[in-house]
Parts: structure tokens; sequence; C-alpha cells
């Protein structure tokens, strides 16, 4: 639900110093978060400029179409003055140059889409980040709150932008939150929030993994309930006394966790047995960890336990994680062409018992590819590479596993169903960013599952 709008705007004045009046507003970059803030802004009544370096922004078109009076200003922002706005409003595909710091240093004040959503309502918000499963935990979250009888909106670094989830029947939010989102928050308040799990990521943005983990952490600003990864130690060192906490993991007998009876295993929280882990349709232990911190999210936020273990039950997984494609002649094809960074390939590859040919390379973002040693070497028999990163994990690899490169995913496909044996499994998960030969990580999915579609047909 969205607060009445004279509520809105004292809550903007009184956290930010708002005022429609006298603030000088720059959004920065007009992608889905850009056009959600002009949006937002507009219907408030403030004065705001918007400004993008590409020459033809995505949401040009469209914010012209909505809002044909906005003064859109694109090209390098090098010799921008952001000193000239009170606020400025980044978006998250953007890093903070010297230049909008030092507008900060000045006194600009930055403000994020999700300080301005936070403070837009009086719903409860769960909010959800970590490394990897933090789209498969959000929908599932969204799933068992509409399940609980709560009308659930989630959205937020998921897809779609925080702002544009507002409305008047919603009960409960779920926002997905990317570091780049968090980095520029100071106003988020969930009633329950998650780090779910941290490896290395957008090395290329933070720079250092502790600069990574304190981007993170800020999820837990305000009072609400920490959900934290017991198996996790640096998400368990985010553990604070003052503070109400639920802990979640397969590997620890702590809250939401894992345990057997009669040779089967179960979700637990304390002593009540919830369900057995047979009835999940997700595989992989990774998805019994999302599994129980979405269970410990949503009872931190008062949802009721049944209806959330019938919509964990009926919960049938995301597109490009893990996602099975065909078999053919007797070789499973797989695509977890979201796993985008190496804690997502190694979670990947330790759900296999027997070896995999593995499909990898892309953008490795900075990360130290040293790290995917051994689940490789004890999970994948070939490994295929491709992108821009694949001669740096061919060195970090290093470790005897026959190497092929290939110039395109269809040779990629073509080569692994040349040395593929019945019974073997082929999976893409890159461990890299999609963005060196495809728009995103699902443009990358799809045009493997053409390569493998393509096999069956010809
Ligand atoms: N860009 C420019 N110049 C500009 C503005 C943007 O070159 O002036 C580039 C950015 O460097 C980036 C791209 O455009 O490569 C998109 O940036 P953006 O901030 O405009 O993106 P939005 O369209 O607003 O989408 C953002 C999130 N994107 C990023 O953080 C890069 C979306 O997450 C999110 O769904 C959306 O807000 C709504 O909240 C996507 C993502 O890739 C899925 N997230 C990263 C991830 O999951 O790893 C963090
Ligand atoms: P995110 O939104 O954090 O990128 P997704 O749910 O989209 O997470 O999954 C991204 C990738 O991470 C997929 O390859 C998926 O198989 C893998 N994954 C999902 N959950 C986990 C987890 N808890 N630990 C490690 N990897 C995971």
């Amino acid at each position: 639900m969205r607060l009445a709008d004279d509520l809105v705007l004292d809550q903007l004045h009184d956290f930010f110093g708002l005022q429609t009046k006298h603030s000088k507003l720059i959004i920065v970059g007009l992608g889905a978060t850009g056009l959600s803030v002009a949006r937002f802004l507009s219907h408030y009544s403030f004065e705001f400029k918007l400004i993008d370096s590409r020459r033809n922004p995505p949401m040009a078109e469209q914010l012209s179409h909505e809002l044909p009076n906005i003064n859109l200003i694109t090209g390098n922002f090098e010799n921008f003055d952001f000193s000239e706005a009170t606020h400025l409003i980044v978006s998250p595909g953007i890093a903070l140059t010297p230049q909008i710091k030092s507008a900060c240093l000045k006194g600009v004040r930055l403000v994020s889409d999700i300080d301005l959503f936070a403070l837009s309502t009086n719903r409860p918000i769960i909010a959800i980040t970590g490394s990897n499963g933090k789209s498969t935990v959000t929908t599932m979250l969204g799933e068992m709150g509409n399940a609980a009888g709560k009308k659930t909106r989630m959205g937020g670094n998921l897809g779609t932008a925080a702002l544009d989830l507002l409305n008047q029947e919603a009960e409960l939010y779920v926002l997905e939150l990317s570091s780049f989102q968090l980095e520029r928050t100071s106003a988020l308040k969930a009633v329950a929030a998650t780090v779910l799990n941290l490896s290395a990521d957008h090395l290329d943005r933070h720079e250092t993994f502790e600069n990574y983990c304190i981007e993170k952490e800020k999820v837990f600003k305000g009072n609400g309930i920490m959900v934290l990864n017991a198996d996790d130690s640096n998400v368990k060192s985010m553990h604070k006394q003052a503070r109400r906490c639920l802990w979640f993991g397969v590997h620890q007998p702590l809250g939401f966790h894992v345990e057997t009876k009669e040779n089967q295993d179960y979700l637990v929280y304390n002593n009540d047995f919830l369900m057995p882990c047979r009835h999940l349709s997700l595989e992989g232990q990774h998805n019994i960890a999302n599994a129980l911190a979405a269970l410990a999210l949503g009872f931190a936020a008062g949802l009721a336990i049944k209806p959330m273990c019938q919509a964990l039950a009926g919960f049938q997984g995301l597109a490009h994680r893990m996602q099975q494609v065909a078999i053919i002649n007797g070789v499973k094809w797989v695509n977890d062409s979201k796993a985008t960074n190496i804690g997502a390939c190694i979670a990947a590859l330790d759900g296999y018992k027997d070896k995999v040919i593995l499909l990898a390379g892309g953008d490795a973002k900075g990360a130290d590819m040293n790290e995917l040693q051994a689940s490789i070497y004890k999970k994948v028999k070939n490994i295929i590479l491709m992108g821009k990163d694949a001669n740096l994990m061919e060195s970090a690899l290093n470790n005897g596993i026959p190497v092929y490169h290939a110039d395109s995913m269809a040779a990629a496909v073509l080569y692994a169903a040349n040395i593929a044996f019945r019974g073997d499994t082929i999976l893409l998960s890159p461990a890299c960013a999609s963005l060196d030969q495809y728009q995103n990580y699902q443009h990358r999915g799809n045009c493997f599952m053409t390569a493998v579609k393509a096999l069956e047909t010809g």
C-alpha cells in the first residue's frame, strides 16, 4: 500500500530534507530504475532532470510517451556538474564515480529508489540479498505470502523496479536487493532481512570482497529480524546480540534446519518437522538452503507455516537456474546460465554425484578463478570455455582437465555433443557474467537452449 501523499512528503522531508518547491533533483540513468523514479517524482510534483550517458537510453521512448515534459540530457558524464543538485538518485548500474562522490562531499544527498520506496509504504517489507539464490528465494516468498493469504508483491533487482510495485492492495512486499542498490540506500526498514550467502561477485565495482560484504550488510538497516545463514561464516559474523535473529542452515542444527527421521530428510524448525525434503521440486542442497531461508523470512514476517510449506512444494523454480533443457541420446542438457559468479557454479557442480561436461566463461568481473579449481577437479571431466575471460579461466584451472575453446555457443554445444556418452550431463554454468557476448544471462541461456534444440531437430 502507498501512504497518503502528504505523509509520504513528510517522510521524504524528514529523512532526506526533500521539498517539492526547493529541492533540485537529478536522476542518473534512464533504465527501469530511472523511469520508475521519474514517475514517482512527477507524481509528487518534484522538479528534476534526468541524465544518461548513453545516446539512446533504453527507456527514453517510454519516458517521452508517459512524461513528455521531462528534461532528458544524454551523453558522457565527465563534464557534468553533479553539485548543481540538492539530491542525486543514481541508478544501480552506475558506479559512484569520483565526480558523484565529490558532489556528495559538498553536501549533495544520495537517495536511492529503494529509499523512496521504503518511505512511501507502511506495509511490511522482506528484504533479500546475498551472492546467490536471491531471485529464487524472493519468488518462493512471493508465492508463500500469497498462499498464506497476504497480497504479496515482489520485485527490486528481480526485475520490476521497487517503486513500480507500490499499489493500494499490497499487504506485503518482498524485495530482492543487489549490492549496487544497497550501497546507496539508507532508509530501508525491513521487518525481516537476510544475506543468504557470500562469495566473490561484482569485484570490478566493489574492488575488495570486504567492501562487497559491507554493502550487503546494509540490508539489515533498521530493527527488523535478521535471518542468518549458520553455514556461512561471513554471514554468521554479521550477527548482532542486540537484534532479534533467526538462523537457517543445512549443516547446523539451528533455527530452520534439516534433520533425518526414519531415513528421510525433513525441513525442521526447532523440534517441529515441517515437511520432507523430497517434497521440494527443486534439486540440490543449495535449494534446500533457499527453502529454509524462505521459511525463516516468512515466519519472521508472521506468515503461517502450513501454507508456506504448500507453496514450497509447488514451487517449480525459475528459468536459467539448473533448468533441464533436454535429454538427447541419453545425454542430459542443463541450462544454469544465471550462474554469473563462482559461488553459483560451485553450488551447481557440488550437486552432482558424477562428473559432468561443463560449458563456462564470459566476463569474470574481477573474481579469482582459482576458487573454482577444487569443484572443477572433483566434478568436471571436460571443460569448454567461451568469452572474454576464457584464457584467464584456463590458466587459473591448470588441473589437467581437457579444455576446449569455442568461439560461439553453437560451436560449444556441438563439441560437447560429440564428446558426450549416454548417461552424461552437459551443464552450462558459466561462473561469469554474460555481457561480453550477450544482452544478458537470459539471452545466453536462450542461445544455449536454441543450440541444444537444433541438435534434436538436426
Ligand atoms: N548505464 C549506462 N549509462 C547510464 C545508465 C546506465 O551505461 O547512464 C548502463 C549501466 O552501466 C548498466 C545498464 O546501463 O550496465 C543498466 O543500468 P541501470 O542502473 O539503468 O539498470 P536498470 O534498468 O535500472 O536495472 C536495475 C538493475 N540493473 C543493474 O543493477 C545493472 C536490474 O537488475 C533491476 O532488475 C532493475 O534495476 C530494477 O530494480 C539486473 C541486474 O543485472 C537484473 N542486476 C545485477 C545482478 O543481478 O547481478 C546487480
Ligand atoms: P541471484 O538472484 O542471487 O542471482 P538466483 O536464484 O537467480 O540467484 O540463482 C542464481 C544462480 O545461483 C543459479 O545458477 C542457481 O542455480 C544458483 N543458486 C541458487 N541458490 C543458490 C544458493 N543458495 N547457493 C549457491 N548458488 C545458488
